[in-house]
């Protein structure tokens, strides 16, 4: 078999990758070790960028974005025992956030490819990727694939990354001391707008995905075991963490999902090597404090089709060569944001005083300076 372009994974970058390339007239083939059902159904990120709705939209593929989307003018701060509001459409004009589940994304995505006849393969066992500074081809299941260019969009325990030769990637991390329980709860959220709670016991974030599902996070230990949740404590804890302000009460409901999350920020880079390019979780990850890893991957996929298509227009590989450091300038002002957010907003080491006291001045800064708020801003929405 072979192709142009072999795409590795079919979460959002590999499957927007393969729908831009198929604009620009550019054929690939994309290998996905799980199910359609798996992937449609991987609960995850929810907030959407104004770039990545342009995005999504331009391609032809925001029709039901546009309908079912939720429009935000922005987040709530919750602490000290009062919400504050970060005013997106008063800091930076013209842009703001659309909530919109990713897996709704991926569904949308793969039902346009595979009407547009679109080669997705699903549950491919043993895919492994070879000769990448020569002519690179992927076998998977006793077949091969040759093509052009591989594009790495497996995530972050994919086999591209690893494939990269020792010595070549250098890396860069973080871990935190914590991770996110997730829960999905058939119930009408109880805010408008999205909620970031710091709390004594906790960070909390209320969040939804339609105007009867609520989405919600909590911050537990790292490795934390799920059955140490059952439904009556994660209700307990979302109440005790975000019924911290006057007027407020959380309405519960049926939870129909939850799942443990760790947090860690990582860049590899380059994001390249010989004829393999990586994109999205699989170069880089970030803690979903400051809602930016689907965002980066679409980002990421943007710069590659351009990329790519002035490759296939002319042979120029001027835009190929530049795509790792293009990528690792945005990656990294997501990177600094992320790990802020967290840092800001969830409880460390309960006996570090100072560093509560730090946050504490910080949150008040944001709070109530125009100047630091939009710096808050600005990131939250992407920057241009
Ligand atoms: P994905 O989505 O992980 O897709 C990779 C795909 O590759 C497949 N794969 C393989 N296929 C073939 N052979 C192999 N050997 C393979 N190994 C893996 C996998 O099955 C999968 O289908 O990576 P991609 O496309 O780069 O997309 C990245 C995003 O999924 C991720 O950054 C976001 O979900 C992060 N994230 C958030 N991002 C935001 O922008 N806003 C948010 O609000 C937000 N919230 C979140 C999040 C991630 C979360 N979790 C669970 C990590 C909230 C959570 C809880
Ligand atoms: C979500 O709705 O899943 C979500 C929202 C904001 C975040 C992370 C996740 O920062």
């Amino acid at each position: 078999m072979r192709t142009q372009v072999g795409i590795i994974g079919a979460g959002p970058a590999g499957l927007l990758l393969s729908h831009l390339l198929r604009l620009r007239g550019i054929e690939s083939v994309v290998l996905e070790r799980r199910s359609r059902a798996y992937v449609e159904q991987r609960v995850r990120a929810g907030v959407l960028e104004q770039a990545t709705v342009d995005t999504l939209v331009d391609a032809g593929v925001g029709e039901r974005l546009l309908r079912e989307g939720l429009p935000h003018g922005g987040i709530e701060l919750r602490y000290g025992g009062a919400g504050h509001r970060i005013d997106f459409e008063e800091l930076v004009p013209g842009r703001s956030i659309t909530v919109y589940g990713q897996q709704e994304v991926v569904k949308d995505l793969i039902a346009a490819r595979l009407a547009d006849g679109g080669d997705i393969r699903f549950e491919v066992d043993d895919v492994a990727v070879h000769s990448l500074s020569a002519e690179p081809y992927v076998t998977f299941g006793g077949e091969r694939l040759d093509c052009d260019v591989i594009a790495g969009c497996d995530g972050f325990h994919g086999v591209c990354r690893p494939s990269i030769p020792a010595g070549v990637l250098t890396e860069f991390e973080r871990d935190y001391p914590f991770a996110w329980l997730g829960v999905l709860a058939r119930v009408k959220p109880s805010a408008e707008e999205l909620i970031y709670a710091r709390s004594e016991r906790g960070f909390a974030l209320h969040s939804m995905r339609s105007p009867e599902v609520s989405r919600f996070y909590l911050q537990v230990a790292a490795g934390e075991d799920l059955d140490a949740w059952p439904d009556e404590r994660i209700w307990a804890e979302l109440r005790a963490r975000l019924e911290t302000v006057p007027g407020f009460t959380l309405a519960t409901g049926q939870i129909i999902e939850k799942g443990v999350t760790p947090m860690r920020s990582y860049v590899a880079e380059p994001m390249q090597y010989g004829r393999l390019y990586l994109a999205g979780d699989a170069a880089h990850i970030v803690p979903p404090t400051g809602a930016k890893g689907l965002n980066l991957a679409v980002a990421d996929v943007r710069a590659l089709t351009e990329a790519l298509a002035g490759f296939y227009a002319d042979g120029s590989t001027e835009l190929l060569d530049g795509y790792s450091r293009d990528c690792l300038k945005r990656v990294w002002r997501a990177q600094h944001f992320s790990w802020w957010m967290t840092t800001l907003l969830h409880t460390f080491d309960s006996d570090d005083a100072y560093g509560r006291r730090l946050q504490t001045s910080y949150l008040d800064y944001v709070t109530s300076s125009a100047a630091a708020a939009t710096t808050l801003a600005e990131n939250y929405v992407g920057m241009a």
